[in-house]
């Protein structure tokens, strides 16, 4: 539902003028790839905007559809790919952080349900600075 969420971002925006810190903060365009019956991991990306004048990070992840989300980098290494838990995902003021396939993005471990192309799940995100922000992940074909 990118709609809503950007229209209560830009009310927000609206309602406490620039330089806000606490309604700057953006994260847009979820998705996910379906996954196959059984799967027990799927990722997530997402663009994370951060247009306040305040560096943020992210403190909690949690999904219904998981057991546990986790931030991971993808780094290639003599031609093999590997992918590493970030510890902390910060974004600092006025960063744009690009989640996307091959590079940074939300491992689900433990996932409860098929994802599904179509349909779209919740995901709670909870930043230090701005609080917590709830968004709708759009489930695609691969
Ligand atoms: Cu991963």
């Amino acid at each position: 539902m990118k709609l809503p969420a950007f229209a209560a971002f830009v009310l927000a925006a609206a309602l406490t003028g620039p330089g806000a810190s606490a309604d700057g903060l953006s994260v847009t365009d979820a998705w996910s790839r379906s996954t196959p019956p059984g799967a027990r991991v799927g990722a997530v990306y997402f663009t994370l905007r951060n247009d306040t004048k305040k560096s943020d990070r992210l403190l909690k992840l949690s999904t219904p559809v998981a057991e546990q989300a986790e931030v991971h980098r993808t780094e290639v290494l003599d031609g093999i790919a590997r992918m590493r838990e970030v510890a902390v995902l910060h974004v600092d003021a006025g960063q744009t952080i690009v989640l996307e396939p091959g590079g940074m993005h939300l491992m689900l471990v433990g996932l409860r349900q098929p994802l599904v192309a179509g349909t779209s799940y919740d995901l709670d995100l909870l930043f230090e600075v701005a609080g917590p922000r709830k968004i709708s992940v759009e489930v695609r074909a691969p």
